[in-house]
């Protein structure tokens, strides 16, 4: 009798348990992938990459559909990381830059002229998102509540107006330049004079067409060629003030549902993307490491140097001499000491002992 009993008992526990592992196993028909800009976008086709390799490696199990141009948030841009987190989107590829006012650290990368002004601006980017600040910022995303898989990256971004050449910060006096809805880049356009205007992405295009705004700032391989930003401004300046590190994240109640292989290959996919997705930012504009990556994969766009695209296409580039950029750097001062108080002695430390060890 103790011993049917004691049957009894195991069974009705696994009766309880069995609808639960079953719900733990069952893997949603879709998940939802979000990117900010388009679909030919550098990013859009990262997210596409990571997708795509996901779908291969996992035999179809985990299948992501990747939701370009703010699709997902009705173009409201910052409202991004809210919704990852409260589960609305599953994956996410987004750039720092619209994360920013949620998690204060991710203001890092936009510290103005900081990385344009290091040796090898590329190495130093490496270095602060493999590094101690790099680790700093992961911590922070996840503390505030999702699950990072990698780095990916918009790219340098890059002034074009409207008005111009802009050679020295006083070129840049009263125009008005679009700018994300996040504070640093307030305060740093208007450290630089200018009339900084906050605009979705989603509005952006309407705004250059109808030219609201003067200029705008945007990387060059993964934004302004695939938007052909001849087509609204003729001056560009190559000026690197920040770059634009993307993040590969998923929902922590998404993660915890896949499998132990399938989180295993979602992180490989992940390196794999970041990868893919530095090469596509920084083809013709490193030592030639990125053409080769691309060659190798076979997925090399249709140049290799994309100044020659911009001036093809009739645009005017202004690259600034180390003089030039130090009158830049010069008057973002305060901006750059205000949001260095703001993200705090630990994580500008981090960020200088990164740079110091590709010097
Ligand atoms: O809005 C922008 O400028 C974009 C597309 O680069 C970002 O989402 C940060």
């Amino acid at each position: 009798m103790r011993l049917v009993n004691k049957w009894i008992k195991s069974l009705s526990a696994l009766a309880l348990a069995l609808p639960l592992l079953a719900e733990a196993a069952a893997y949603k028909s879709e998940y939802r992938l979000s990117v900010v800009p388009g679909p030919t976008s550098g990013w859009a086709k990262t997210a596409d990459y990571f997708a795509d390799k996901v779908k291969e490696r996992t035999a179809g199990r985990v299948n992501i559909k990747v939701y370009p141009a703010a699709q997902l948030m009705a173009g409201k841009q910052t409202s991004e990381f809210m919704l990852l987190r409260n589960g609305s989107i599953d994956f996410a590829l987004a750039s720092t830059i619209n994360w920013s006012p949620q998690i204060k650290e991710l203001n890092l990368p936009a510290l103005p002229f900081v990385m344009a002004t290091q040796p090898d601006r590329y190495k130093a980017t490496d270095a602060m998102l493999a590094g101690k600040s790099g680790k700093l910022m992961i911590e922070a995303v996840e503390k505030k509540g999702v699950k990072f898989l990698g780095w990916a990256e918009n790219g340098f971004r890059e002034l074009t107006t409207s008005k111009g050449p802009i050679t020295t910060p006083d070129d840049l006096k009263g125009l008005k330049i679009r700018v994300v809805g996040s504070p640093i880049f307030i305060d740093t356009f208007n450290a630089l004079g200018a009339n900084p205007v906050n605009m979705n992405w989603s509005e952006a295009t309407t705004g250059f067409q109808q030219g609201l705004v003067d200029g705008q700032e945007n990387p060059t391989n993964g934004i302004n060629l695939t938007l052909k930003i001849w087509d609204f401004h003729k001056y560009y300046t190559d000026w690197h003030y920040m770059n634009d590190p993307l993040l590969m994240c998923v929902n922590p109640g998404v993660w915890k549902n896949f499998s132990a292989e399938d989180q295993q290959i979602l992180q490989e996919c992940a390196a794999q993307a970041e990868l893919y997705g530095k090469a596509l930012s920084r083809l013709g504009m490193d030592d030639g490491a990125a053409l080769k990556y691309l060659t190798e994969l076979g997925l090399a766009p249709g140049y290799d140097d994309p100044y020659k695209v911009l001036t093809d296409n009739g645009m005017e580039i202004s690259k600034l001499t180390p003089e030039q950029l130090q009158l830049f750097y010069e008057r973002t001062a305060q901006a750059r000491a205000k949001w260095e108080k703001n993200l705090g002695t630990e994580l500008i430390e981090a960020l200088h002992a990164d740079l110091q060890s590709v010097q």
